[in-house]
């Protein structure tokens, strides 16, 4: 009986199968399960402080230069210095929008979420699902998805505030769509914003934080249920008595920190950002964060984060947290 005898053949390798994977539609995971799971948790924004003079007079000549009408939004974004808009940190947007005296930013509703905190002018206001609010300095101003808002603005001068969107998901969930109001107004009534719920008016946020006890103080903006003000963004305020300074804090949320009183500085990540007030920084993701107030007397500041999305998802992870116990049944 005569036997045949295998051909000899080159034996195979790995590179060889990764090449023969070509053009057949799958990929090797191993070459990727580094890249795929970091050791930590890796931001593509950067620490970054936008200077509100160096802003605003850009933003006042956009005023002169660009209608209303034709911007519908007539706003600077904020994009981190290392991603394209709408990023701000990777997972939040943030733009200094600016409203004229006699204009109508119309009315649109969205799928986005936006928090918007006041910085300077009188007589604007913004009308949402038919309730007319007015804008004071240092509120806080909710649009809840899906309603229907407009921007306007009596009296002289500009009126500018810090929107905060969460746009930067609906890169991953292709989800977000705009209808316009037929009419650039939505009819609208006046409330009184001590009674409406989508205010939070900066004297009680303020009062609240001078009663707390310590150096330093955070309060959360939460509904009246004690609930976040959305399923994505939430916010909060700081106080921070003269010079002293906030505790060191890392966590997986990313957040935007506008200065609503006084000066100092934050040292994020290996960034040091000088900050004074009117300017807006921004904190990635894992960045260790710690704010100085440098001078004599109290700082306040807003930001707001994208801790109730984080949280819900159960990607909220601290620096104190005990992996161990986190295990989730
Ligand atoms: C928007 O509706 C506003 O209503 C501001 O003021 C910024 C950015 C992207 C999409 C919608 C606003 C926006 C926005």
């Amino acid at each position: 009986m005569t036997q045949s005898v295998a051909p000899t053949q080159a034996k195979d390798t790995a590179e060889q199968l990764i090449a023969d994977l070509d053009g057949t539609d799958t990929l090797p995971l191993w070459v990727q399960m580094a890249k795929l799971n970091p050791p930590e948790p890796n931001p593509r924004c950067i620490p970054y402080v936008w200077k509100y003079d160096r802003i605003r007079p850009n933003l006042i000549r956009a005023g002169e230069l660009i209608s209303e009408k034709a911007a519908e939004r007539r706003v600077l974004m904020l994009p981190n210095p290392a991603r394209e808009a709408p990023f701000t940190t990777d997972t939040i947007y943030a733009g200094l929008q600016l409203v004229m005296p006699n204009e109508t930013a119309p009315a649109h509703r969205h799928v986005a979420f936006a928090m918007r905190f006041i910085i300077e002018g009188s007589g604007g206001f913004t009308a949402v699902h038919g309730r007319r609010i007015k804008m004071q300095r240092g509120d806080v101003i909710l649009t809840p998805r899906w309603n229907y808002h407009d921007h306007g603005k009596d009296g002289s001068g500009p009126m500018i505030w810090l929107d905060g969107l969460d746009l930067p998901n609906f890169r991953h969930f292709p989800v977000h769509f705009l209808e316009h109001f037929k009419d650039p107004r939505y009819p609208a009534e006046d409330v009184d914003t001590s009674e409406s719920p989508i205010v939070f008016p900066w004297s009680g946020m303020k009062a609240k934080l001078d009663a707390e006890s310590g150096s330093w103080a955070a309060l959360r903006y939460l509904k009246r249920d004690g609930s976040e003000v959305s399923l994505t963004l939430g916010g909060s305020a700081e106080r921070l008595d003269a010079n002293s300074n906030s505790p060191v804090r890392r966590e997986t949320s990313s957040c935007v920190y506008h200065v609503i009183e006084g000066s100092g500085y934050s040292n994020v990540g290996d960034k040091k950002l000088e900050w004074t007030k009117g300017d807006t920084f921004c904190v990635p993701t894992w960045a260790a964060y710690e704010h100085f107030n440098t001078t004599d007397s109290t700082t306040y500041l807003y930001r707001f984060d994208d801790q109730p999305m984080i949280k819900s998802l159960g990607f909220y992870r601290t620096q104190d947290m005990d992996i161990e116990a986190l295990v989730d049944l």
